[in-house]
């Protein structure tokens, strides 16, 4: 590692436009990533601007220099560009209006922690056993001897305790607990980043999560299984983001397998978020099976579609009486263990 915060300290030496890009649906790591680099370099005399698709959640409001976030960006217009955060180029979505930004014409420093990265840059400082992105800038910046303020302090805590449930994940381990100790020491808010990340709950959060969690199953391989509809973020008044950490609650079952929560997004999409509490359950490669990545205990996979409410007959006895089948209110009566089941088994049906 140290090898490479050797190479980054030159290529930052070299640079003096820098942008410093969150992956899309920006998360705590991300931002609290980008942000630290951008506070950290501007100290060193650079121009550095904040780019990221799209706007950060209302959540990361309280994080210094947020408000710094573009997403119009000219990458020619720069001699450096550091990725924060991001398991794969495509998770920018820059490349979507800019094809040839991470074609090598401008050095890119990609700076993560998930297993899935695929080493887009010029310069990779991967560490997939990191807990978090914040940690490993927390390091390089010890290592450049680069001055840590508080606000850095802040945003790289916001990334440990986003990537940690704050700090309750099983990747805290010594090292985590050690480092969150001195960013305090550094005059972090650690108060703040645990309110905003997770004591504050709107009304219309609350009700769609109420709704995934009095529709969550577990079926007979030990799944947890729920799932939220577009209509149901509709009629509370939600959007697909409020949904971030509901997976991590609901997996909490006792004795139970792993957790998956299956969700309409607003743009056509389902996405499916996996977590597990086990050791010897590997979601990443689950959600690999359908064009995900992550984590081996918390990953997930988006693929174009909508989730069906199953119907199914049956026939009674005459004389019995029959309860009508569910109809087609908007409210739908789904049939989660199946879906997953289906989905599991062949990704074409169901979800689609
Ligand atoms: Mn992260």
């Amino acid at each position: 590692m140290q090898e490479l915060f050797v190479k980054a300290g030159q290529l930052i030496g070299r640079s003096q436009k820098i942008l410093c890009i969150a992956h899309r649906k920006p998360d705590g790591d991300s931002l609290g990533t980008a942000l630290a680099f951008h506070y950290a370099l501007t100290a060193q005399g650079r121009q550095v601007d904040l780019a990221c698709i799209d706007e950060p959640a209302s959540t990361f409001a309280f994080l210094p220099g947020i408000k710094k976030f573009r997403r119009e960006i000219e990458p020619a217009a720069y001699d450096l560009l550091i990725v924060c955060d991001a398991g794969a180029s495509y998770m920018t979505k820059y490349h979507e209006i800019h094809p040839t930004i991470f074609d090598g014409s401008i050095p890119v420093i990609n700076i993560d922690h998930h297993a899935s990265n695929d080493n887009f840059g010029t310069l990779n400082i991967v560490d997939v056993n990191s807990a978090s992105t914040t940690l490993l800038l927390y390091k390089m910046l010890r290592f450049l001897e680069l001055k840590i303020t508080p606000e850095m302090a802040t945003c790289l805590i916001c990334g440990i305790y986003n990537d940690t449930g704050a700090l309750m994940h099983s990747n805290t381990n010594l090292e985590v607990f050690e480092i969150t100790g001195r960013l305090v020491e550094l005059g972090g808010n650690i108060q703040a980043v645990a309110k905003n990340l997770f004591k504050t709950t709107p009304v219309n959060r609350l009700r769609v999560w109420g709704r995934a969690m009095e529709r969550a199953t577990v079926n007979e391989q030990g799944v947890v299984v729920t799932v939220v509809t577009q209509a149901d973020l509709e009629e509370v008044g939600a959007n697909s983001e409020d949904l971030g950490g509901l997976v991590d609650f609901l997996n909490s079952v006792p004795g139970s397998k792993f957790t998956v929560l299956l969700n309409e997004d607003e743009k056509g999409n389902v996405k499916g978020s996996f977590r597990t509490r086990r050791d010897d359950v590997d979601v990443a490669e689950l959600a690999g099976r359908f064009g995900g990545g992550g984590h081996k205990k918390a990953a997930g996979f988006t693929m174009p579609g909508r989730i069906h409410q199953e119907i199914r007959w049956k026939v009674a006895p005459l004389g019995e009486p029959v309860l009508d089948a569910p109809q087609g209110s908007g409210k739908a009566e789904l049939a989660p263990q199946e879906l997953l089941s289906n989905i599991l088994q062949i990704p074409e049906v169901k979800v689609g």
